[in-house]
């Protein structure tokens, strides 16, 4: 507490984010008990020192027994104070955070701040007011849909919503002050939020209206518990007095802090940030600066690679071999940021302000003044090593060279330069301006800093960059490939697409195998197998008559025109049916704990033999990579974290049994899952191997 005159200043310093640990809300409760009664203060503003306001609640010390004072019963206190309370924020409050603010009279930001309760992306809902005080003050439908997202919103829309009263341009803290006398001054009325009824009322007519949010939120939310949680407590914000509301979000609340989603859900925002951390990185090594970024090539993968950098702030150029491509990816960019304009997810300027910062070009001389290079041509080793080869003569010495390749060795394309240092592998995922993964792929001679320039460069793209090794698919596809064997396998041994792509979908994925077969298009995997002279039994005799998938309008399941619903096809499943006949395979009734383990327990083996190799650093990073990257449901949180909680003896004897019924060897366990099981490990515990390579 410092005092500036009448008004007494209450400063939360708990770096880095300012977290809300016990010793902070003790700290808040004694200042602002001790602030409300000194007759010399004639009001308080509240304000975080460092990056940012409070950003929520301790996540650290959930699961642990709560030290009073609780939350609930810092902001109760501060209602109480009948002397103007202002919160001042910058960064971002969040959580518990922005809560707090709930409780004061007022609420100043800066410019820039953004602000929301992002708990619903923990597993929980907000348990300290937010679900009863927001929609008082900026209403029903945009409290609810800030909680449901758990998205922030920036201050200038916060100011436009009721949220914050005032936003301060410069010294935040001197700004709060100033706007505190003004109150004082001007004896403006103090009103809690917790008294506000004008903008909740007309819904308390209206109980229809959470049905219906809550029918939408039940198809959407894929077995996550919160988002259902959330619509009750806004409900009973709506149609219970404030203090029975605030009782009705305690016990929804505590129920889902102490279930299994929320812990699997906390578990993956912690290892999101440890993938960030690269064992043997030299400390305090400096990302190299990344002011200019060049594509190679405006295909799918491409196009949207550069969309990711123009979405930044960063300038692109493309490059393509003739103007008829260029103009083909420029065109599908275009339409990309005109769908997100008539969606309302952007705003026509700044559509045209990122498409602007794109460049197109026939000529590969734009290399030569980019930091970084990402190559996204066709996924054929004799093509990349030309665009190696070429990169290597043209591009300015320090600039990283990356390739998009998502399975080919990343060791024999920077061989074709006389710089392998300079190269990696930054393997995004379609579509790559919507999806958050990005693995970075350490190559035997990558230099440390263009490690750390391509993790710094992912993060400023608004990717969740994850360190993997060189080896064929890298972590994620390396993993997909024995689950769609798997899924191949089943099929000749009884079920149909549709069985297992339902029994995939209740567990929790977006999509089955086969749906994404035909989404990816079943001619990629196709091809690869062909150039490897491997061969999937059914998918090869589809791709064989044409059938890639929605493409094509049909795949393992047909799709009419315009349609991505995926129908059942009597065709496909003569196919299969005459398949098992001709291998000489019996067809059995398959139940969905066999499907689900079946698609799931090889993954798990092959993350096992991952981690044994070192291609991956953590078991945590490859749940984060299947989160990210492949749908895995983040209340389960993710494949190894899974095995761990299923227990590794039940996964490895599951194994065995699947083995020894189908014949099939490669579902026997890896030595790391046989050994962790034996010793009751688990794959948390299994240190990460020092190096990658
Ligand atoms: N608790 C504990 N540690 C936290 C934390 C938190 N809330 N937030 C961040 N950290 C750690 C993080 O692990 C990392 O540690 C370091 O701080 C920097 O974070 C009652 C119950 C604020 C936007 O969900 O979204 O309030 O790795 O790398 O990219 O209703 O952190 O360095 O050791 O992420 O600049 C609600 C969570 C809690 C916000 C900053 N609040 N945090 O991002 O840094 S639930 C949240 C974030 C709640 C109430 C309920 C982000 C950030 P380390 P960082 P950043």
């Amino acid at each position: 507490m410092q005092r500036d005159g009448a008004v007494a200043v209450i400063v939360v310093d708990n770096p880095p984010v300012n977290a809300l640990k016990h010793e902070v809300r003790a700290g808040m409760l004694e200042h602002f008990t001790k602030a409300a009664a000194d007759n010399s203060v004639e009001a308080i503003v509240l304000t975080g020192a460092g990056r940012t306001f409070m950003a929520g609640a301790d996540i650290t010390e959930f699961g642990k027994p709560m030290k009073p004072p609780g939350l609930a019963e810092v902001i109760a206190a501060i209602e109480k104070i009948h002397k103007p309370t202002i919160a001042a924020v910058h960064g971002t409050p969040l959580g518990g955070g922005l809560e707090v603010t709930l409780g004061c009279h007022f609420r100043v930001a800066a410019p820039g701040t953004r602000l929301g309760l992002p708990e619903i992306k923990l597993g929980i809902i907000p348990g300290a007011g937010g679900t009863q005080l927001l929609p008082r003050l900026v209403g029903v439908e945009k409290g609810l849909a800030m909680i449901l997202s758990g998205d922030p919103i920036p201050a200038k829309d916060a100011l436009a919503a009721g949220l914050v009263d005032e936003i301060i341009e410069g010294d935040l803290v001197k700004g709060a002050v100033a706007f505190a006398k003004k109150v004082i001054a001007e004896k403006r009325p103090l009103r809690h939020v917790r008294d506000l009824d004008d903008k909740i009322a007309p819904f308390r007519a209206h109980p229809d209206k959470f049905n219906e949010a809550a029918a939408n939120v039940s198809k959407k939310s894929r077995g996550l518990e919160a988002p259902l949680a959330a619509i009750e407590a806004v409900r009973a914000a709506v149609t219970l007095p404030v203090d029975d509301g605030l009782k009705r979000e305690r016990e929804l609340f505590m129920k889902l802090v102490v279930g299994e989603q929320s812990k699997a859900q906390r578990y993956i925002f912690f290892a999101e940030r440890e993938a960030a951390k690269i064992p043997d990185m030299p400390s305090g090594l400096k990302p190299r600066e990344v002011a200019r970024a060049v594509v190679i090539g405006a295909g799918t993968m491409g196009g949207g690679i550069s969309m990711s950098f123009a979405n930044a702030g960063i300038p692109v150029t493309v490059v393509e071999t003739n103007e008829e491509a260029l103009k083909r990816g420029f065109d599908t960019i275009q339409k990309n940021y005109q769908i997100s304009v008539q969606r309302g997810a952007l705003k026509q300027e700044e559509a045209d302000r990122r498409f602007a910062l794109l460049t197109g070009t026939t000529s590969m001389d734009a290399v030569k003044d980019a930091d970084i290079v990402i190559e996204a041509v066709f996924e054929e080793m004799e093509i990349k090593k030309q665009v190696f080869g070429a990169l290597d003569k043209l591009a300015k010495p320090n600039a990283v060279l990356a390739t998009n390749t998502s399975y080919l060795n990343v060791d024999q394309i920077a061989q074709t330069t006389k710089r392998p240092k300079e190269v990696l592998g930054t393997h995004f995922f379609s579509p790559a301006n919507v999806m958050k993964l990005l693995e970075i792929v350490r190559g035997k001679e990558t230099a440390p800093d263009v490690l750390a320039t391509a993790m710094a460069v992912g993060r400023k793209i608004g990717k969740v960059p994850v360190v993997v090794g060189v080896c064929h698919g890298f972590v994620g596809n390396r993993m997909l490939s024995p689950r769609q064997n798997q899924a191949e396998r089943l099929l000749l041994e009884g079920a149909l697409p549709r069985d297992v792509d339902a029994a995939a979908v209740e567990f929790g994925f977006p999509m089955g195998p086969f749906a994404m077969s035909d989404l990816a298009g079943i001619d990629v995997g196709w091809r690869i197998r062909k150039a490897l002279g491997t061969r999937n039994e059914i998918a090869d005799q589809l791709a064989d008559k044409g059938r890639y998938g929605q493409k094509t309008g049909r795949g393992f399941y047909i799709y009419e025109k315009g349609s991505r619903s995926p129908i059942p096809d009597p065709e496909v499943e003569e196919i299969i049916v005459a398949a098992s006949k001709r291998l000489g395979i019996a067809r059995r009734v398959i139940d969905k704990q066999e499907i689900v383990e079946r698609l799931i327990f090889p993954m798990i083996n092959e993350g096992a033999k991952i981690l044994d190799e070192g291609i991956a650093y953590r078991a945590s990073d490859i749940d984060v990579i299947w989160v990210y990257g492949y749908g895995w449901p983040v209340w389960r949180g993710g494949p190894m974290y899974y095995a761990d909680h299923l227990g590794l003896a039940y996964v490895r004897d599951q194994l065995a049994k699947y083995a020894k019924v189908s014949g099939n060897k490669s579902l026997e366990p890896s030595p790391l899952l046989t050994r962790l099981a034996a010793e009751n490990g688990s794959f948390a515990s299994f240190g990460a191997k020092k190096s990658a390579a």
